[in-house]
């Protein structure tokens, strides 16, 4: 025999509170104490209550789904991104509806929120690098749907939050620096990414600093397998580099990869840093030294400033999380340089002038 399936008001006497609280829970859990919230959750768990979606909807109530606009997934960063956004968002009751544009343009951006209007999404977030004129335009032209951003650069005027570049990339150079580095190769993410761009210009002022003006660039596309080929590329045209520098921990993957094809470990080890820290970077050979982006955090934030934002349309946000250097084994002392008297000496007055 079927078992009848639990109602709002089961729901409401299991939880003692109103069926109207209940009814908020799904719909604007924001607005109702996060003890009531745990108090009905639990009680929905307990009957396996399952809303129905479509006479919400045919009551012209907006969905209890989120939007996520995100760069391929087949990347290791945004997958973790929408995984964590997916998990929050279901802490609050909601879905997420994910589109996975093939083309970042306008005309397609716009079509994937016509579609999340059609099934009356009124957020979303927005895990795609994009230009500052195109996201600005996205907002004008959709303002019945809050719209969060995860990748764009500090002077657009949209509500983000995003990961702060500076620290990370000044670190990770002066880290290598610091190891007697003094050949370096950059290997950057694509031109067309506004985050790939935001670092290769710190990696470049930190450098600067530090009197390094002969690094080499050198550009993929993020994935391992371009990490791979660039390597080739660049120790065949400049082997002297001793250590590269790496837009993000999968690309890293392919780097490694290809030094140990060319014997370039043990006592000849070229240096690797990554960018990410992603869930696997640890499990590396050797384990990465990378700026680690906490995904779970971002995934958390986005999810409750698009809340925010979705009850609070006017709101101006712009959240700035910070990003941590973890030293691993992939960097090591540059044993050519390391002993050099004159560059001790302009390592000591560095940290000197830093001091003052
Ligand atoms: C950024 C990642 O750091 C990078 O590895 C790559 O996957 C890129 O996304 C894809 O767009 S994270 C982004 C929120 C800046």
């Amino acid at each position: 025999m079927q078992r009848r399936l639990a109602t709002l008001e089961d729901v409401a006497r299991e939880a003692g509170v109103s069926q109207q609280t209940v009814s908020r829970v799904l719909n604007k859990p924001d607005v109702v104490s996060e003890r009531t919230r745990d108090k009905v959750i639990r009680a929905m768990q307990a009957l396996h209550y399952v809303p129905n979606r479509s006479a919400q909807l045919l009551a012209g109530k907006s969905a209890s789904s989120i939007g996520l606009i995100t760069a391929s997934l087949t990347l290791h960063a945004p997958s973790q991104i929408a995984a964590a956004v997916k998990s929050y968002a279901g802490l609050h009751q909601m879905e997420v509806s994910i589109a996975m544009p093939a083309q970042v343009d306008y005309p397609s951006l716009q079509a994937r929120l016509n579609e999340f209007r059609a099934q009356h999404i009124r957020g979303t977030i927005i895990s795609l690098p994009l230009e500052s004129s195109l996201a600005e335009q996205l907002v004008e032209e959709n303002p019945d749907i809050a719209c969060l951003f995860l990748d764009v650069s500090p002077e657009t005027d949209v509500c983000c939050v995003r990961f702060d570049h500076r620290d990370g990339c000044g670190a990770c150079v002066r880290h290598l620096w610091e190891s007697g580095h003094r050949e370096f190769g950059l290997l950057a993410g694509p031109e067309s990414s506004v985050s790939a761009r935001m670092r290769l210009s710190s990696w470049r002022e930190a450098l600067h600093w530090l009197g390094v003006s002969n690094a080499v660039t050198v550009f993929g596309d993020w994935s391992a397998a371009s990490g791979w080929n660039k390597t080739f590329e660049l120790l065949h045209q400049h082997p002297r580099i001793s250590a590269i520098v790496v837009a993000n921990d999968q690309m890293a993957l392919g780097v490694l990869s290809a030094l140990a094809q060319l014997n370039r470990t043990g006592s000849q080890a070229v240096s690797v840093t990554g960018y990410d820290d992603t869930a696997d970077s640890f499990y590396f050979q050797p384990p990465l030294t990378t700026v680690a982006q906490d995904f779970n955090v971002l995934g958390k934030r986005a999810v409750e400033l698009l809340i925010q934002l979705m009850a609070t349309p006017q709101k101006k946000i712009s959240e700035l999380l910070p990003t941590r250097l973890i030293i691993r084994e992939s960097t090591r002392p540059c044993k050519t340089e390391a002993g050099d008297e004159k560059t001790q000496l302009i390592t000591q007055l560095k940290a000197l002038v830093e001091k003052l």
